[in-house]
């Protein structure tokens, strides 16, 4: 008891001071002339990482104390970013922090700007993790993540010659002191081997796996603070490791090759995330990666219970649940069933009726292409028991559905977790949905499209299962932290209570209204607008461009649904407009794009090479460059979007209808100030509900007439009707913007032209100019911007994941919010 009794830290600058100098000094042990930023940062993390260590301890005692209902979000992807500041703005600590540097005479930005990005996910789906534990710890819902420590995140992306060029992104290569490793907590996850019927007479109809390759799985505790309330929740990331057999067999020199080939394999698991975002990654080192997950989360889950209820199993589902994002972690649904009857000895009824009141699934693709599937063979081969599982709950299912629609043998095949065909694959997306008691979309369309679309059958027979959680982002991060001084101008006319009761923004209505206050506003817009335009200059080297121009920015992954390319045709409609004269209202902007490609993704790819050759011909014409500029920023990543979003005048969220199942980027701008021009997909329905549609310059086809008019859609007529989309493709064909390289635009004008392509993007052109143009305007009168600005930021109160997990909460997960005890 001695030992753990600890008193609590100080929290102002001078224990702070005391401690970066001790930590700097002794756990780091650094020389009396090393002036590195590097450790300098270190240690300030360190000294902040103690005071959340104190919290942690509370938190999790706690929830120990109070033996409460759990949620278990399993994840492949959490898109975190950096934590310094985070943790610095959530322990309210920054004012203390401002003045400990400075009496050591260091700059916050400085070692804030040497800290990483933990870049462990593609895009919206990994940071809506992100912000989902954030909100649970701000809420004190007892929710822990699980996740992988991958060795390697999201790529670096670098741009030469206007191509993408990717770059392998080894986060941990200074040291992460925000983890804590935990080896004592080491599990063994099973893959490959064998399965037979148990000789043990105890145990009829057992089946034991045996002859398995073991991997070890080792797990790394993030912390993740809550905003200011005492509470710190874990994330943990699994990384994989060899198990010692493998070191045994290197002993034995005639099978040394096979022996590290074995443990690299082990390695190997954690070791990169697969940057696919919206295709299938099909391959077997991935499906590796689902199940070591899956089963070390499960496994960890369950020794804990096991250490305080015993082998009683009645009420796992009661205190248990796990939140599943996407079907990437859906073999968990098989997994659970394999550890209560394979390990824990309950019958297969018993372990179902756990089963499925315990997992609840998330979708968050509308593609069919992004569904996962995966070969019986290649699961015959890896998890033969987990196989042998799925084939037992098919069974049982399709007996269910044969009951309720007999004799409707097409309905059987439809419904099948088996997809028959050249080679029989598992449909993830329906075990998630058979092994789940809740099934969500993330926008209120997306939601309505599961049901009535690609998931119709199921609701048809189960429609209590299905509901809808609006996505959002954490205003902390995404507000608070990222724009510091529109938070302050906002605290000062409305209270500080936004920052965890963000419908309270909507107090900034009147403020709309009042000239002096949109003076501020705007000046602030104006310095987040050299803010951004300084890290530009420091990503991409000094190229200027007027911080009064229009920012007009589209960053996400580059996909043709995403419609870069509509974008760009606007770019090229805009130059043309330059030179031929046409400048009548002319209302001078930037077009700024970032994102990455999937490597494999080869339109994509292109549709980068586009937007930088058309940048470059705009660049270097000396009529157009100061009315037009266009700037493409390499590596996109959360640290990017910190100083992208507060300095954006239009945000550009302009999917083809149907597409885009939320959309989180959209809400980002939102907060910021910026305006939205937008289809009607995803949740920019709801954005432009809230704000009203004479705050959004809204365009284009709606989902029900993109569906309508597939099969009649003849965009080569839609050119020919519309001079200024003739004029963009004649500009495009005639190969103005790759005279050197000729050619390789080709594919682009082809898919444009082409009576198949899906995203419709001639359909929309005319729309698109109309409603930029609409934008132009409205910016030329900056009192009205400054006005619709200010009224944007007070409408997305919605849109804070602290909402969006309060209704997990209430109808999913039901969990009781449990107080950290306070600090000492
Ligand atoms: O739900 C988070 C995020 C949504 O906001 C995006 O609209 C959606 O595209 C994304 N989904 C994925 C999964 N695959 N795909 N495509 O990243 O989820």
């Amino acid at each position: 008891a001695l030992l753990t009794e600890m008193p609590g830290l100080g929290m102002k600058a001078k224990s702070l001071s005391a401690d970066i100098r001790r930590h700097f000094n002794c756990t780091l042990g650094r020389a009396r002339n090393c002036r590195s930023v590097h450790y300098a940062y270190s240690a300030l993390a360190l000294t902040v990482r103690d005071r959340l260590m104190e919290r942690w301890r509370n938190t999790e005692y706690a929830y120990d104390q109070a033996d409460c209902r759990r949620t278990y979000y399993l994840s492949l992807e959490f898109l975190l970013g950096r934590a310094l500041s985070n943790a610095m703005l959530n322990l309210g600590i920054d004012e203390p922090i401002h003045q400990a540097l400075n009496e050591l005479g260091l700059e916050l930005e400085e070692l804030a700007d040497s800290e990483l990005d933990a870049g462990l996910g593609n895009g919206g789906l990994g940071r809506l993790a992100a912000c989902f534990i954030d909100s649970c710890a701000t809420l004190q819902l007892p929710v822990m993540g699980y996740g992988i420590r991958y060795e390697y995140g999201m790529f670096r992306q670098l741009v030469v010659n206007g191509y993408q060029v990717e770059e392998p992104d080894h986060w941990l290569r200074n040291g992460h002191v925000w983890e804590q490793e935990r080896p004592e907590l080491t599990v063994r996850v099973k893959f490959g081997g064998r399965t037979e019927l148990s000789n043990d007479a105890s145990r009829p109809g057992q089946v034991v796996w045996l002859d398995t390759d073991d991997v070890l799985a080792v797990p790394f505790d993030l912390p993740v603070p809550g905003y200011r309330n005492g509470t710190v929740n874990t994330l943990r990331l699994w990384k994989s490791a060899a198990t010692d057999e493998f070191k045994l067999g290197e002993f034995n020199a005639g099978d040394y090759a096979e022996s590290v080939r074995a443990k690299n394999l082990a390695e190997n698991i954690s070791m990169v995330l697969y940057p696919n975002d919206a295709s299938e990654n099909g391959k077997e080192l991935r499906l590796r990666q689902q199940y070591f997950l899956a089963s070390a989360s499960l496994q960890d889950v369950m020794r804990r219970w096991v250490a305080d209820h015993g082998e009683d199993f009645s009420e796992f589902a009661e205190k248990s649940c796990f939140q599943l994002n996407d079907t990437h972690p859906t073999i968990a649904v098989a997994e659970l069933m394999r550890l209560l009857i394979d390990e824990h000895g309950l019958a297969w009824n018993e372990a179902w009726a756990i089963t499925h009141r315990t997992m609840a699934y998330t979708n968050h693709t509308l593609l069919p292409e992004a569904l996962e599937k995966w070969p019986v063979r290649l699961f015959r081969q890896m998890l033969p028991r987990l196989l042998e599982i799925i084939f037992e709950i098919n069974a049982r299912f399709l007996g269910e559905v044969a009951a309720r629609w007999p004799g409707d043998v097409d309905r059987l095949a439809r419904m099948s977790l088996i997809e028959e065909g050249y080679e029989q694959q598992v449909r993830m997306a329906y075990l998630a949905i058979v092994g789940s008691f809740s099934v969500n979309g993330v926008a209120a369309l997306h939601s309505d499209l599961l049901k009535n679309g690609m998931f119709r059958d199921f609701h048809e027979l189960w429609p209590e299962r299905f509901n809808n959680k609006t996505n959002g982002i954490t205003p902390r991060r995404w507000l608070a932290a990222c724009n510091p001084e529109l938070a302050a101008l906002i605290t000062e006319a409305i209270g500080a209570q936004w920052t965890t009761e963000l419908t309270r923004l909507a107090d900034l209505r009147p403020f709309a209204e009042d000239a002096a206050f949109r003076e501020r506003w705007m000046a602030i817009k104006r310095r987040n607008k050299e803010k951004l335009l300084d890290f530009k200059n420091r990503e991409l080297g000094l190229h200027l461009v007027d911080p009064d121009q229009m920012f007009d920015v589209q960053v996400k992954r580059i996909h043709e649904y995403k419609r870069q390319l509509l974008n760009v045709l606007h770019v090229i409609h805009l130059f043309d407009r330059i030179k031929r004269g046409d400048l009548q209202d002319w209302t001078p902007r930037c077009v700024l794009f970032g994102g990455k490609a999937a490597p494999g993704y080869v339109m994509a790819k292109r549709i980068i090479k586009l937007i930088n050759n058309v940048a470059g011909t705009i660049g270097s014409d000396p009529e157009a460059r100061d009315r037009l500029s266009v700037v493409f920023l390499p590596n996109y990543r959360v640290t990017a979007m910190e100083v992208i979003c507060p300095g954006t005048d239009l945000s550009e969220q302009i999917s083809t209808a149907g597409k885009e199942a939320s959309g989180t980027g959209n809400m980002k701008f939102m907060m910021n100030g910026a305006l939205t021009i937008g289809t009607l997909d995803g949740a920019n329905i709801e954005i432009r509900e809230e704000v009203g549609a004479e705050n959004f310059f809204l365009f284009g086809l709606t989902a029900e007439e993109v569906e309508r008019r597939r099969g009649g859609y003849d965009p080569n007529a839609i050119i020919e009707a519309n001079e200024d989309l003739k004029r963009v493709m004649n500009l495009l064909e005639s190969g103005y913007f790759n005279r050197f390289e000729p050619g390789i635009f080709a594919p682009i004008v082809e898919s444009i032209r082409s009576p198949h392509d899906p995203w419709m993007t001639a359909a929309d052109f005319p729309g698109y100019v109309e409603a930029q143009r609409a934008a132009a305007g409205a910016f030329s009168d900056k009192e009205r911007w400054a006005r619709m600005s200010i009224l944007n930021t007070a409408a997305s109160g919605k849109f804070s994941t602290d909402r969006t997990i309060a209704e997990y909460n209430r109808d999913i997960w039901k969990l009781t919010p449990v107080p950290a005890l306070p600090v000492k």
